[in-house]
């Protein structure tokens, strides 16, 4: 007999017909269930847009409209979906970014760098079974938490000295085309007196010239992610503090470093890389990252294809380096400091619509070879993982063309620049990681598109690719 019945029972015993209601939303709500999923990529991997959509398709599900492969959807148990996010410490913008995707003419959202997070009440039916001894109706809390990827890649600066990080960064500027775009950078490195006083505006002023050249290493043509500090580039609400007075010496240490006076450049970021460490990477593990259930990667596999050898290879660094904060084996520095509890996650390659539906098997593929190794360390460490491409908002139709009496599957969809229309044959994406005589300037050019409006209701599956079978992967199994 399920609580409530036995509350109930007890009740009838006391000469009351019913239980009080009181009573018994409270019972219900001791069983109602919580989940952080939490969702991050490099910077422009979509994760904006893949969190409003996905609650706003959420916000539907009762309708079982739009989500044939997300099982509650599609069974109708669904009742309804709300949106608590007014609650949460640091409200997503969900309302203006759905509002920007369903504008005429719709546009994509402005970037983000903080964390900020989706608040979702899903109250749905238990299917027949087991499950329904706990009662037929129940309530999942959904709390979907955006955040920069670049933070994680600040997790093994934990276990360096600030000489070793510097070592680290100097063979990274040793190679092209970080080389040749720091070349004042370094020329300026050279010519500074590391050990005698210096002062904070110094140390200021050097640290934006090195945010400066970050944010160029970023750009195109260069497209780079492996970028630290990671808060230099997405301070979040750190922007403007000393916290980010912060660069490495590129050019060798001084030899009578330990002559420095104690305010000299040297000492002074020698002790902003401890404070850095101990006051933005520690306390975001400790207060975010811990209380993550589940986590969804995004990753814009088509960009690094398009921008050649030195990104593709570069976002592949990164990538390795950020799941290192999934990867929890019993000796791993992570689960020494923080006792990590994340126990599922996604790798979605964004932007499926970029190529024809061929095409989604070999991107599936080609993002699980990128990530190979750290996914096997993973599974081996209990944490289950799974990789998927996927559109959040489908922007392109397939429509066929004949050539040389062949028929292609190509793409109809809008420019991203300039709003005009084309229909176009994409390319193919490799079933293997390219080697370095595959790379040629032609061979990847997947273009960019303009959204294509996103519906306010009547929403189908064709606005979006698989969004209902990352829903399933992730939370499928808690709405029973
Ligand atoms: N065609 C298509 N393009 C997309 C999709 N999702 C994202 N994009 C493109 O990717 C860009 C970045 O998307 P965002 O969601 O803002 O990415 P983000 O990871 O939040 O970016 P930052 O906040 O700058 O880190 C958009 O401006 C679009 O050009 C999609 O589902 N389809
Ligand atoms: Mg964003």
């Amino acid at each position: 007999m399920n609580l409530t019945k036995r509350l109930q029972t007890l009740a009838h015993k006391s000469g009351l017909k019913e239980l009080p209601e009181q009573v018994r939303s409270r019972v219900e709500r001791g069983l109602e269930q919580r989940i952080k999923l939490a969702i991050t990529g490099l910077s422009r991997s979509g994760k904006t847009v893949f969190i409003s959509t996905l609650a706003h398709h959420l916000l539907h599900a009762d309708q079982g409209t739009s989500l044939p492969f997300f099982t509650p959807s599609a069974e109708g148990r669904i009742l309804s979906v709300r949106d608590l996010s007014t609650e949460a410490e640091t409200p997503f913008p969900l309302q203006s970014t759905l509002a920007g995707l369903q504008a005429t003419p719709p546009h994509w959202p402005v970037s983000t760098e903080q964390l900020s997070e989706v608040r979702l009440a899903v109250k749905y039916r238990r299917p027949p079974g087991l499950g329904r001894a706990l009662g037929e109706h129940s309530t999942l809390y959904i709390d979907l938490i955006d955040y920069p990827g670049e933070w994680l890649l600040d997790l093994p600066l934990l276990n360096l000295s600030f000489e070793q990080w510097c070592q680290q960064q100097q063979t990274l500027f040793a190679d092209a085309p970080r080389v040749q775009v720091a070349e004042e950078f370094l020329e300026l490195q050279r010519s500074i007196d590391w050990i005698t006083p210096s002062s904070d505006e110094e140390q200021a002023r050097l640290s934006r010239l090195f945010r400066d050249l970050l944010q160029q290493l970023r750009e195109p043509p260069h497209s780079l992610s492996l970028m630290q500090p990671g808060r230099l580039l997405m301070p979040g609400d750190l922007d403007g503090s000393p916290l980010l007075y912060l660069f490495p010496m590129l050019v060798p240490l001084p030899e009578n470093a330990e002559q420095a006076a104690p305010d000299s450049l040297y000492a002074r970021l020698k002790d902003a890389f401890e404070r850095y460490k101990d006051e933005v990477i520690r306390p975001f593990y400790e207060n975010h990252f811990r209380h993550f259930d589940r986590q969804i990667v995004l990753v814009d596999c088509l960009k690094t294809l398009n921008q050649g050898e030195a990104c593709f290879n570069d976002m592949q660094q990164a990538l390795n380096g950020l799941l290192h904060s999934f990867q929890y084996g019993r000796n791993s520095l992570l689960r020494r400091l923080f006792r990590p509890r994340i126990n599922r996650v996604l790798f979605a390659a964004t932007k499926a619509d970029h190529v024809t539906a061929n095409q989604h098997h070999n991107l599936d593929r080609f993002l699980e070879l990128m990530i190979q190794d750290a996914r096997r360390e993973m599974r081996f460490d209990g944490v289950s993982t799974s990789c998927m491409a996927l559109a959040s908002v489908r922007s392109t139709e397939a429509v066929q063309a004949k050539l040389d009496g062949q028929v292609l599957s190509c793409l109809r969809g809008y420019r991203k620049e300039s709003d005009e229309e084309v229909a176009l044959f994409p390319g193919e994406i490799p079933t293997e990681l390219p080697r370095p005589e595959d790379w040629n300037d032609a061979r990847f050019r997947f273009i960019d598109f303009a959204p294509r409006a996103l519906p306010r209701t009547g929403l189908k599956p064709e606005h979006h690719i698989r969004l209902d079978q990352a829903l399933e992967y992730l939370t499928g199994d808690l709405l029973k």
